[in-house]
């Protein structure tokens, strides 16, 4: 049991409770409970195992769910959710998977129209049944129809993240068979897409066999899916199917550039290698001469490439956009790094949803070497989360004003994430956010609304001059909810007019803006800042995967704001104090 799949089992709680029209409240407690364990850095197991140690230490971690978290750990169904599985019709389940779906929703459908699987529920929108009830209409029906069919795959690609937890644990176990001499994990995961369908891992060794036995010994709840002389694939527990190559170390830069992919990256690869009279597989790059093949290559991925005239792409652009061509003109962007970043300009605190005090972020965000940070709660239309009014946000700012003084080579920067009204508008007056050192504009409500509106929405927030910056600007939720429909471009081009930044939000479950759109901003000349919108102090280490879609998208250091220092990140946003 590891702490995805107890994130999991809270995640489904917080569905089922809220399909059942449960107290809020309750629901918020199972959804915060997964989002804890899911971040807590380390494996709940361990903490049980450990006498010493309490589960209820944790923040946000009390009596109910650390019981829930012991029968977990042992292996053993939990009653709670065993019930709530028995009253819910299991095809249900699958409504819940329709982005755009809430459990809410997904009630009155059942509740209503007697739909409990997506074949019943697409009839239902085909014949616009489904328009007909309260609260639908035409546009939800359209939502839920386009939903469907992502619907059907959405449990088969897994966000990268996760993914990560799995590629660490794998190279961990395989670090204990001697015959390993190197291991990397290739595909979609080592080009950093915000989704992985499946691993491919490389393995250099002798012993192709030694090596298979001990990776199809790891011990996950695996299942042998096929094995060849050099090549085996397992299913884990948790559904993820992951391929394993063994290769000799003269082929080793082939095969991971050849399993890094992309295809269509390879496709162009290929070509060229054609065009030269070369030959290139995974298992090197040969010289074709009437029917004789020379080895040329393939011990790197470096030399690799330099038989074709090319330069080692970091994996991230590999996805046949605009790599070869910046190749060609010898400008390769040297991709943006995790420790470029200097400020992190979007998070919580206990003032609103955050688990962590004001103190503890700023201690938190200066022992990840940190030089600045915008706290950035909600505003009072987030009611749920006990969004700030004028008030208490001046109070909080008091408390910075404070902190500031006793910090050295560190500022903390008083901020708002103010909520875009549905009626258009901002949730904050202009006079108290013009107080604001850096104000971050959210659409969470009336996601729904057509194009016009929403976009409209937006550019109003970005015409006022107090705003920053827009934070993630399409409200995608991966695997769970599709972009709303704001056209992304007037954003963009409203935000280099006013001089305003975009967000790209690095939880890995929004990734918002994604890679494509990072490409556009830049090629637009609008500056990115990568933020955490971390809600815990561990929810500062999300940066990491942000900077992996800015680099998907080709940034570098200067396209990324927040990697200025805090005196020009300040001129940069127009308000330089
Ligand atoms: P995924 O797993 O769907 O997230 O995406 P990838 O890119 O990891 O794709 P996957 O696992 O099917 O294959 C891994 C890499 O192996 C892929 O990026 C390129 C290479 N590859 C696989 N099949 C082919 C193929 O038929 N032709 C070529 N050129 N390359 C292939
Ligand atoms: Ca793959
Ligand atoms: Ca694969
Ligand atoms: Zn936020």
């Amino acid at each position: 049991m590891n702490n995805l799949r107890i994130a999991e089992a809270f995640d489904l709680i917080a569905d089922l409770l809220e399909f059942q029209g449960a107290n809020p409240f309750r629901v918020r407690a199972y959804r915060n409970g997964a989002r804890t364990v899911r971040d807590y850095p380390e494996q709940m197991t361990s903490i049980v195992a450990d006498p010493s140690r309490k589960l209820t230490d944790i923040d946000g971690v009390g009596k109910d769910l650390a019981d829930k978290i012991v029968t977990l750990c042992a292996g053993e169904p939990l009653a709670m959710l065993e019930e709530l599985k028995a009253q819910v019709p299991r095809s249900v389940l699958t409504l819940l998977r329709i982005p755009g779906l809430g459990p809410k929703k997904a009630a009155v459908l059942f509740n209503e129209l007697k739909v409990s699987t997506l074949d019943e529920l697409k009839a239902a929108c085909e014949t616009q049944t489904v328009r007909k009830l309260k609260g639908f209409g035409a546009k939800t029906e359209e939502t839920i129809l386009a939903g469907i069919s992502l619907a059907a795959t959405a449990d088969v690609r897994m966000m990268w993240a996760d993914a990560d937890k799995f590629v660490q644990s794998i190279c961990e176990w395989m670090a204990r068979c001697p015959e390993v001499d190197q291991i990397e994990a290739a595909g979609s995961y080592r080009r950093g897409r915000d989704t992985i369908g499946d691993l491919d891992f490389l393995v250099v060794s002798t012993q192709p066999e030694k090596v298979m036995d001990h990776f199809a010994a790891f011990p996950n709840g695996t299942t042998l899916l096929g094995r060849g002389p050099t090549k085996i694939s397992i299913r884990l527990g948790d559904g993820l199917q992951v391929d394993l190559r063994v290769v000799p170390a003269e082929s080793y830069g082939a095969a991971l550039q050849y399993f890094t992919g992309s295809k269509d990256h390879n496709i162009v690869v290929r070509g060229l290698a054609k065009d030269r009279g070369l030959k290139i597989n995974e298992y090197g790059v040969y010289r074709v001469e009437g029917k004789a093949e020379t080895f040329v290559a393939g011990g790197t991925e470096a030399e690799v490439y330099a038989t074709l005239g090319l330069p080692w792409f970091p994996p991230e652009l590999r996805e046949a956009r605009r790599e070869f061509d910046w190749a060609a003109a010898g400008s390769l962007p040297e991709l943006v790094e995790l420790g470029d970043l200097r400020g992190d300009l979007h998070m919580h605190t206990t003032a609103t949803d955050g688990k962590a005090t004001l103190e503890e972020m700023v201690a938190a965000a200066q022992n990840r070497g940190l030089e600045y940070v915008a706290i950035t709660d909600h505003s009072k239309r987030v009611t749920m989360a006990r969004g700030l009014d004028a008030d208490r946000l001046r109070a909080q700012w008091r408390e910075i004003d404070k902190l500031n003084k006793r910090l050295k080579d560190f500022r903390v920067l008083k901020g708002i994430e103010v909520d875009i009204l549905e009626k258009g508008g901002l949730d904050l007056d202009d006079d108290v956010l013009s107080e604001a050192d850096w104000v971050v504009a959210s659409v969470h409500y009336g996601q729904n609304q057509p194009r016009e509106q929403i976009t409209e929405r937006v550019l109003g927030a970005l015409r006022n001059p107090y705003v920053s910056a827009i934070a993630h600007p399409t409200g995608r939720l991966i695997n769970r909810r599709a972009a709303y429909e704001v056209d992304l471009q007037a954003v963009m081009q409203a935000a280099r007019e006013h001089r305003k930044l975009l967000e790209l939000n690095a939880n890995p479950r929004r990734l918002d803006l994604d890679d494509v759109s990072c490409l556009a901003a830049k090629s637009l000349g609008v500056p990115i800042v990568i933020s955490s919108d971390a809600h815990s102090t561990v929810g500062l280490d999300v940066l990491r995967y942000g900077v992996l879609q800015a680099r998907r998208g080709g940034l570098t250091k200067a396209d990324v704001a927040n990697s200025l220092p805090l005196d020009e990140f300040l001129l940069l946003t127009a308000r330089g104090l």
